[in-house]
């Protein structure tokens, strides 16, 4: 049976400094799993909703780790396909306070050869929601194809388009990065950029100008994520500033995508759009509470809770 959300991208085995300061002076690594997309399935599946993810992993100890943990979450793991003689990608995280930077190794990685002979298309026009990113069309040109075919079997069956533009400028080149993340924002029905990608992308600064002017490429919904600020959510004629929900932040890492997570969810539970992105906030506004993409990953139990209440 097909999941009603179903993800796409590419899963990165995770090595968190445990101090600040560059990687050459580092002496210990928390390890842990990051990816956009796979940190996005981990936060539908903890908030209560049944998610499917499709990606392609290496026949190597760290692909296991994955299948180990997609299985722990209840993620349906179907449509994963293991590749011989071939590796998981990773990357180390080297931290400077709360904020970080990436080190990746994943350069003709097992999911850089997705192709859209992979894309499973009865289980993704079966679902309620499609969720793929930039960084799934960043790794190669064939998973950029196979995100588009995805997209366009989603769009066929009525299936919702939701995506993140998660830019990462090492990972391709600016024009082509730019022309294909704002062709797919056209394509998508809820779009969740960080408010630098979206400056980025826009060439603009003011928040509610970036948002029209998303807007006006035609997804539904544009929800703007500010970080320490909020969130400002955009639906077509409306447009709502959500407050930040205050914590003590440690790892800002996976916040964007448990947000995502956490809007997708809430709009499965029936919320209205101005809900779902404060369900959605806490959600993120949680994860940066511990250290890594996927640990502080909140669970449903726990955002309905401070939902209720704030
Ligand atoms: O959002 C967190 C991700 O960026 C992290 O898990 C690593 O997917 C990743 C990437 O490609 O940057």
């Amino acid at each position: 049976m097909t999941p009603e959300i179903v993800a796409l991208g590419e899963p990165l085995l995770e090595f968190n400094a445990m101090e600040s300061g560059p990687l050459d002076k580092v002496d210990k690594y928390e390890v842990g799993w990051g990816g956009d997309t796979s940190n996005f399935a981990v936060a539908v599946s903890r908030l209560g909703r049944k998610v499917g993810y499709v990606c392609r992993i290496g026949d190597d100890d760290f692909g296991q780790t994955f299948i180990n943990l997609w299985k722990s979450e209840s993620i349906d793991t179907k449509y994963i396909i293991k590749e011989k003689d071939s590796f998981t990608g990773i990357y180390f995280i080297s931290r400077h306070g709360e904020s970080h930077q990436f080190a990746y190794y994943r350069k003709d990685s097992a999911a850089s050869h997705l192709s859209p002979e992979d894309i499973p298309t009865d289980y993704i026009a079966n679902a309620r929601i499609f969720h793929t990113s930039g960084i799934s069309q960043a790794i190669s040109e064939s998973a950029c194809e196979a995100v588009f075919y995805a997209i366009e079997v989603a769009r066929k069956a009525d299936v919702l388009v939701s995506y993140d533009p998660n830019l990462r400028l090492k990972l391709w080149d600016e024009d082509r990065a730019r022309d294909i993340v704002m062709e797919t924002i056209s394509m998508s029905d809820f779009v969740f950029p960080s408010l630098d990608d979206a400056i980025y992308l826009s060439g603009l600064e003011d928040s509610y100008a970036i948002l029209e002017y998303f807007l006006e490429k035609g997804p539904k919904v544009v929800a703007l994520k500010l970080g320490e600020k909020g969130v400002l959510l955009g639906t077509g004629n409306q447009i709502f500033q959500i407050k930040p929900f205050q914590v003590d932040v440690v790892d800002t890492t996976g916040a964007g995508d448990a947000f995502d997570g956490g809007f997708v969810s809430a709009y499965l539970q029936g919320y209205q759009l101005k809900e779902c992105a404060k369900y959605a906030n806490i959600a993120a506004a949680l994860t940066t509470t511990g250290c890594g993409a996927v640990k502080p990953i909140p669970t449903k139990e726990k955002v309905d809770a401070l939902f209720l209440k704030n």
